[in-house]
Order: structure tokens, then sequence, then C-alpha cells
């Protein structure tokens, strides 16, 4: 049986990668199309997809109702999260529809899910929600390589340092950058700057999203929060520090991690074998491990570079993880999440 989808923001690069993750799991969800919606603004265009050209329809909170969809993929802002996300949890005949929200509007509410489904798929039936929250992309990143760690040999403390790509603000950020960068080779050393706070050619910018009252940004202070609400705990102390860097589609962050029992990197490289949608590149001798370039349209997350920790000796650990932002850290943790229900039901 196939599944009814539709994608809300299907015009943004995380809506463009939802559709092709749905396209790329046809054996799951059928042949049928996702429906696209979108703003006033963009309804009526034809986007090419996998699936064919596709066109857009203007978003009408009624209009999906009626369609009873089972996933409702939304790539959207906050706000429009917020006045739509469980609305669109019921439909005209009474079936569940799941919503699946790339938004951080629900994501620290108590009773809706935030899932990274290789790690707490369990959760959605726990809390018996509907609106399920996809995490921030830094988190799940960090999140993949971290949780089969955490479960062996128990996280105490991370010290997350990132290195975050253009896409981390959609389209227009990796338009920005390619521009900045062009116009930065013919020789403008300050190119126009609208999305990001600096130009982010030959830069970097070590503030990404609102400071909060403690100094730290909202973005670094996402790491801690939804660390903490995938793994089921308050125990682990988080501290990042997250910075924008001329990439275009990969997220990197460097870890320092404390654990409670002994840790070695072989240790570390045998815990991480076989895990699902994590790969270990290590060899740093031949010039092995993980890079934006190299995870750029990559499902898998790559961790490298893993160290014993000068700071925390044996029971400490230094590596490298990187993932595609608009996959793992979006588009396809949300339509796995969408899988694992059709799949485990
Ligand atoms: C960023 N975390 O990289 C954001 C996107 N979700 O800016």
């Amino acid at each position: 049986m196939s599944s009814k989808i539709a994608v809300v923001g299907c015009t943004g690069a995380v809506g463009i990668e939802l559709v092709k993750c749905c396209h790329a799991r046809k054996s799951v969800f059928g042949d049928a199309p996702p429906d696209l919606y979108a703003s006033a603004r963009s309804a009526g265009k034809t986007l090419d997809t996998p699936y064919g050209p596709l066109t857009v329809v203007e978003f009408n909170v009624e209009t999906l109702k009626a369609k009873a969809y089972d996933f409702i993929f939304l790539a959207v802002s906050g706000g429009f999260s917020l006045e739509n996300a469980i609305p669109l949890t019921t439909n005209a005949s009474g079936t569940p529809t799941y919503v699946i929200d790339n938004s951080s509007a629900y994501r620290y509410h108590d009773e809706v899910p935030l899932v990274v489904p290789e790690i707490n798929f369990d959760s959605i039936a726990a809390l018996d929600s509907k609106l399920i929250a996809n995490p921030n992309c830094t988190t799940a990143i960090a999140a993949m390589a971290l949780y089969p760690i955490h479960q062996e040999f128990k996280l105490k403390k991370l010290i997350v340092s990132t290195y975050q790509a253009a896409s981390g603000a959609g389209e227009p950020g990796m338009q920005e950058l390619l521009e900045g960068c062009k116009a930065h080779v013919n020789g403008d050393a300050r190119p126009e700057n609208k999305i990001f706070s600096h130009p982010l050619p030959f830069n970097c910018i070590p503030m990404i999203d609102k400071l909060q009252e403690n100094g730290y940004t909202k973005e670094e202070m996402k790491v801690a929060w939804e660390m903490k609400k995938i793994f089921g705990t308050d125990d682990i102390k988080v501290s990042t520090t997250a910075v924008r860097i001329p990439t275009l589609r990969a997220h990197a962050e460097a870890i320092t991690l404390e654990t409670e029992k002994d840790i070695s990197p072989q240790a570390v490289v045998d815990c991480l074998k076989g895990k699902p949608g994590v790969v270990v590149e290590d060899d740093p001798a031949n010039n092995v491990f993980p890079l934006p370039l190299t995870c750029s349209g990559r499902d898998d997350v790559s961790v490298g570079r893993i160290r014993q920790s000068l700071i925390f000796d044996n029971k400490g650990i230094d590596l490298f993880v990187c993932g595609d932002q608009l996959l793992r850290g979006a588009a396809l943790n949300a339509v796995l999440i969408a899988e694992a229900i059709v799949t485990k039901k």
C-alpha cells in the first residue's frame, strides 16, 4: 500500500531534498509523488523532481485536512508550524496524519517527541503523538555518532565546536556564498551579505542564531537541549561553539567527550562499526577523515580523527564528525521517521 504524502515548503532547500528522499524510498512509500505545497508566491510553479515535473499548490490548512494524508512534512518557519502543525494532525477521514516538523517550534514541548529514528523512535508511541519534531541539523549529525558511544561508555561531558555550512541558512544562504565567492575572486574583498551577519567567503562567523542571556547562541544551546531530550537524560553536560564557515552543505563538528567508563580509540571504532547511518573514515596517515566535500549528498554521517583525549585521558576521546546538513540534518531524518512508522506499524 502506498502512503499519501504532502511536502509543505517544497521550494526551499530542505523541501527539495524531502521530495528526493521520498523518491529514493519508493519501495516503502509507493510510486505516487508527494503533493507539493508552498506560499501563494510559489503556487503554480513547476518543479523538476525525480518523479518528473510537479506543480506547486498554495498551502491551505483545510485543503490538506480534506486530503487525509498519512504524512505531512513541514519545511517552514517556526511561526508557520506553531499555527498549523497541530491542526494538520487531524483530517477529514479520521485516519492518523503524522506531521513531521523541521522547525524548532515544538522541539522543546514535553508532549512532542523529538526524534532521530535510529535512537528514540519509541518516543513517538510513548508520547502517543502525531506531531513529531525533527532535530536541529547540528544535533542530529552529532547524535548519530555519539549515541552508540553513550550506550556503551556513558557520556558525561561534551565540548562541541561546529563548522557549519551555508545550507543551514537555506538556498539563499548557499546562493550568497556562491555569489560572494565569485565577487571575491573578482576583486571584491567584502562581498555583499544579506543572509549572514558578515560576508562568509574566505571568512568564518562565530555566531549562529540569536544570542541568549547566558552568552551562548540559540544554535549552541540547541545542541545541549536537544541531545538531552533525544538521549533521554539530563546527565550529559554540553558546551558548544557554533561557527558558520564557507562550505556549501555539510556540517562538521569537532567533539571532545568525557565518559564514565574507560574508552579508547579502538573501542570507539568497534562500537560504531555496523551502526546504521554511521561510517568510520579514520586513516589520517593516508589523509582519510570526514570532509564536508565527501559527505555532501551522502546519507551517512562520517566519523574520524578518533584519538585519546589529552584532557580526560582514558575516559575521554576527541573525534571529528561530518554529515550532510540537508539530509541527515533535516530531510533524510524526517523521511526516515516516516519510513520507520510505515515499516514498524
Ligand atoms: C544552521 N542549524 O546551520 C541551522 C539550520 N537548521 O544555521
